[in-house]
């Protein structure tokens, strides 16, 4: 298997995009995590589940999706590992990652539910990286 290298100032951009998306998600700042996708980004954090487009879009979902925790004083964490670049002949980079979604409730244990790969395509530019577009399978699924 050959892996083609990519540039580390870009790997570690791309981790530091991360860290501050994953961390505005489990704060719940919605509309900042939406400001981290293109203005026509498309997310879908379940398989099933109808992919939200644009960052209004994106917001709304994951208003929607909380709404089950609104009495429960869940803390949900995203843990991303393996991050594994691909730059794509367009010129965007396709990003394959594993993530854990940690959950833990006041004096209890953290339990691991679900565990996912996620399928990002980023764009890199000026102003930084964006998602273009997010698919996330969840194992227990397949
Ligand atoms: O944004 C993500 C997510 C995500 O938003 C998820 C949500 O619920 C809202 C990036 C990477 C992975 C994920 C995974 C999930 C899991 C999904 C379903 C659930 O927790 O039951």
């Amino acid at each position: 298997m050959t892996v083609t290298p990519v540039r580390t100032d870009l790997y570690s951009q791309v981790q530091h995009f991360y860290a501050h998306q994953m961390q505005a998600l489990d704060a719940g700042r919605f509309a900042d995590y939406a400001a981290t996708f293109t203005e026509d980004g498309s997310f879908q954090h379940s398989p099933g589940a109808t992919p939200a487009v644009t960052r209004p879009g994106i917001v709304a979902e994951l208003v929607e999706f909380h709404r089950r925790f609104e009495n429960d004083p869940v803390q949900r964490r995203h843990w991303f590992n393996h991050i594994a670049l691909e730059w794509q002949p367009d010129g965007t980079i396709r990003s394959t990652v594993y993530a854990l979604v940690v959950t833990v409730r006041p004096g209890g244990k953290p339990e691991i539910a679900p565990s996912c790969v996620v399928h990002d395509v980023l764009e890199a530019g000026e102003e930084g990286i964006l998602t273009r577009s997010r698919l996330v399978t969840h194992d227990q699924m397949s």
